[in-house]
């Protein structure tokens, strides 16, 4: 029995906002799990003050997989973004006491390491090819094994994973939503050529990815993964929504390039057509988004059975509490795919001091108790939450736009 005894929530925006809950225990211990929300941070911080920490106190900070059933099936509203991502925060920081009680890191708890390390594929982005390429050279020679690949496309003012700060990069970019202009016709043009020039320059030993970030049909993302079979992706991602599951089964038909979706879903609901009928490759759901550590097991033992591995959502708004709680997932699974990193910057970092780190490609959790990483609540406190939004599409006519 560890009784907590004391739960809240702290926003901070250290260059971008990240909400983080905290659970105290009467032994003296306390857990942290991450609660952020892209653009909708206060949802989840509101979910978790006004509907979920009332019922936390007095409970046994040990009986996770208790405490995850009666929150989720508690609530009678099952499921959400929002709802999901406060239960995966509560997740996390159980988690994270049971390894402190334990004096064992997380991934001891979830049946011991798989693997040496997680393997991580970085982002290269540019306006032009020569620049993504040339900020793929760097990534080369920083020892990364595999590297996502975005770049501008001609003729469209901006595009949505390419921005001027190269290693930190920022989506939320604005106190209003943005509107980018978008052309499906100029984009298909442009990638192949993009993935042409990157095996000339970087050869065939490092792996390639590219995100579509959703922005096409089903037959539209079969084309390109087509276009794109010469060049050998690790995977295509996101290449259409997958509300409807069914629309992979199209994709599937015409292109031998491996599939990955869902950083947006929040359940094994969402991937379980998609799973099931085997027509992705990569799973993409993560421990902030998806119920946390306990239900992303649920979600990589079912896409055991059906060959897929996982490929969990790695960017910059899931805090370092979420890389380190990845990481211990990461490790424990025996159908680990590949883990998406974008670094932080230096001031988020300090707000959220952690142990895992980087070598040859790879990054390891440590061995710290717990999920190894910590809040400084006193650097939180110096950068206040500041409202900021995703942008949005318009196509060249003035349509909203996003499948
Ligand atoms: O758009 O995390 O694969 N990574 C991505 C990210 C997402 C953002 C959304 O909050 O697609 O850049
Ligand atoms: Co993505």
């Amino acid at each position: 029995m560890s009784r907590i005894t004391a739960a809240r929530v702290i926003v901070t925006s250290p260059g971008r906002n990240f909400v983080t809950l905290k659970i105290e225990t009467a032994d003296g211990l306390h857990g942290i799990g991450d609660a952020t929300l892209n653009g909708r941070e206060l949802a989840v911080a509101s979910y978790l003050t006004d509907h979920v920490i009332p019922c936390l106190i007095g409970r046994d900070a040990h009986r996770i997989e208790d405490i995850w059933q009666f929150l989720y099936k508690g609530a009678y509203w099952r499921g959400g973004p929002v709802g999901m991502t406060a239960i995966a925060a509560v997740d996390m920081a159980l988690w994270d006491i049971k390894g402190k009680v334990a004096g064992l890191p997380v991934y001891e708890l979830l049946g011991g390491a798989c693997r040496d390390g997680v393997t991580v594929y970085g982002h290269a982005n540019g306006e032009t090819i020569d620049d993504t390429i040339a900020e793929a050279l760097k990534y080369n020679a920083l020892g990364y094994k595999a590297i996502r690949l975005q770049t501008g496309v001609p003729g469209l003012p901006s595009t949505y994973g390419v921005s001027a700060d190269k290693m930190f990069y920022e989506p939320a970019d604005n106190d209003l939503p943005s509107e980018n202009v978008w052309s499906t016709a100029k984009y298909l043009n442009h990638i192949p050529k993009l993935f042409a020039a990157a095996r000339e320059a970087l050869g065939w030993d490092v792996h390639l990815l590219h995100d579509v970030h959703h922005r096409l049909t089903p037959i539209e993302a079969g084309r390109l993964g087509k276009d794109l079979e010469p060049y050998r992706l690790f995977w295509m991602e996101d290449s259409t929504p997958a509300e409807n599951q069914e629309a992979f089964r199209l994709i599937r038909q015409h292109t031998t390039t491996p599939l990955a979706v869902g950083e947006i879903f929040s359940s094994i609901w969402n991937c379980k057509d998609l799973i099931q009928n085997q027509l992705i490759d990569y799973i993409r759901a993560t421990v902030l988004h998806a119920g946390g550590i306990s239900h992303m097991r649920r979600i990589a033992a079912l896409a055991d059975l059906y060959q897929v591995r996982t490929g969990c959502h790695g960017a910059t708004d899931l805090s370092p509490v979420t890389m380190a709680a990845a990481l211990h997932f990461d490790m424990s699974i025996p159908n680990f795919g590949l883990q998406e990193y974008m670094r932080h910057t230096p001031e988020t970092d300090e707000v959220f001091p952690h142990g895992y780190s980087f070598a040859d490609g790879c990054l390891h959790p440590g061995d710290a108790p717990g999920l190894g990483v910590d809040i400084d609540e006193a650097r939180a406190a110096l950068y206040p939450y500041r409202r900021s939004y995703l942008p949005v599409n318009r196509l060249e006519d003035g349509t909203m736009f996003n499948w």
